[in-house]
């Protein structure tokens, strides 16, 4: 065994069950380990990794930005975080934006300002406001966040949790009719549920909430953490239904895959809300966070990874739909987001990606029966076609030795 797993397992709280695989490198769309053997990264750090592993532009705008000025707190102005937020924003059609760390940051950031819009804008009476959200969601792991999933395994033996939270079915537009009262303030939806794995809800289901919520003056709030920034093949996922939150939550590709930057974007009178004193965070916004995400949201543009994730995708999508193998269930996805559905009673996803990662090809199970799919962005055809080549051996392999069992 190697010793940075042995080290991990000892020192590192075990809320995590990794492939036992110990990386040390990356460049691209590969990752080597502590051996030398190189590995085609298909996970990307949950979507993460959109721009590649170390990639050069990145590394340069790191590196310049290192040498000049890291972390001073909002407590000055610096000459970054305006021209990235403007950047973010004109992108997105926002208005404004709010800067912060991680995901789950950034979530918290739009549960506040919905709360607190629904207090000083719509007029609920203190302490009533209600959130929807959705069956199968995945928005984070802090204690608050917790408290709406509707996963009990993330829940148990972490209470007291938070109130004021609802869940619908997710992809079910009427169900969120239902759901609403007076004290709704907003409705926190995924466009496609990533952790929930790789759930596209039916067409014009977003669109239709969006409606819904126009008419009850409720806010659309959409965590794009996972789908954005090119992911399912459109800038924003809410794209493909021509949809413009009222509120939207980045976070992931936002660092360009070198470090955690998230934000909560909003209409004017969202973000309003916030004065001086409501919420904050010591690095959130930092200048080198800033000309990171500067630089990965110029890459994302310039080199067209959006568009490269919707070509790619599909033809993905295409190869896969090829492979002739009883244990896949079905194969869905949107761009480079991609998930294939594992027959429980023939295999399982982990065992899958465990003799993929063998092949040299690292994926990772969702929910037991999905094997994720989502590469960085700039992967080649070539280095698809491998990989449904590993992914079609590894299906006829289990699949003989089920039959021979
Ligand atoms: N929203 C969505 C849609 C996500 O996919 C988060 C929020 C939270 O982001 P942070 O940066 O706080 O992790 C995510 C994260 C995990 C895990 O093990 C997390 C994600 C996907 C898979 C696993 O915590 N996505």
């Amino acid at each position: 065994m190697s010793s940075g797993l042995e080290l991990e397992n000892k020192y590192c709280a075990h809320n995590y069950h990794p492939l036992p695989v110990v990386l040390s490198r990356g460049e691209g769309v590969y990752v080597w380990d502590e051996t030398g053997k190189k590995y085609l990264d298909m996970m990307s750090a949950y979507s993460a990794v959109s721009h590649g592993h170390a990639n050069p532009r990145l590394v340069n705008a790191l590196k310049t930005q290192a040498e000049t000025l890291c972390i001073v707190s909002r407590a000055f102005y610096t000459d970054k975080l305006g021209p990235f937020l403007k950047l973010a924003c004109e992108l997105t059609g926002q208005d404004m934006a709010l800067p912060m760390n991680t995901g789950a940051e950034a979530v918290e950031t739009a549960v506040k300002a919905a709360r607190r819009w629904g207090y000083e804008a719509k007029g609920i009476e203190a302490d009533k406001a209600e959130i929807i959200v959705c069956t199968g969601n995945f928005h984070g792991r802090t204690t608050t966040i917790i408290s709406f999933s509707a996963e009990k395994e993330y829940q148990k033996n972490f209470g007291p949790l938070t109130p004021g939270f609802k869940i619908v079915e997710y992809g079910d537009a009427d169900a969120l009719e239902a759901a609403i009262t007076p004290n709704t303030a907003a409705f926190l939806v995924e466009p496609i549920q990533g952790e929930g794995g790789i759930v596209i809800p039916p067409t014009g289901y977003l669109s239709r909430c969006h409606e819904i919520c126009r008419d009850n003056n409720v806010l659309l709030l959409a965590d794009e953490i996972q789908t954005g920034l090119g992911r399912t093949g459109s800038l924003l996922a809410c794209d493909h239904e021509n949809v413009k939150p009222d509120g939207l939550i980045l976070g992931k590709a936002l660092g360009g895959g070198i470090l955690p930057v998230s934000m909560f974007l909003g209409r004017q009178d969202v973000m309003d809300i916030f004065v001086p004193g409501t919420h904050g965070s010591t690095f959130g916004g930092n200048p080198l966070a800033a000309a990171v995400g500067i630089e990965a949201l110029n890459i994302l543009v310039e080199d067209q990874l959006p568009e490269r994730s919707m070509e790619l995708g599909n033809y993905l999508m295409d190869q896969l739909a090829g492979i002739d193998s009883p244990l896949i269930d079905s194969i869905r996805g949107s761009g480079l987001f991609v998930g294939i559905e594992i027959d429980p009673a023939l295999g399982s996803a982990r065992e899958v990606c465990e003799r993929l990662m063998e092949r040299g090809l690292l994926s990772k199970e969702t929910h037991e029966t999905v094997v994720r799919l989502a590469p960085p962005l700039v992967i080649t055809r070539e280095a698809l076609d491998w990989a449904v080549q590993q992914i079609t051996e590894v299906l006829q392999e289990m699949d003989q030795l089920r039959l021979a069992s």
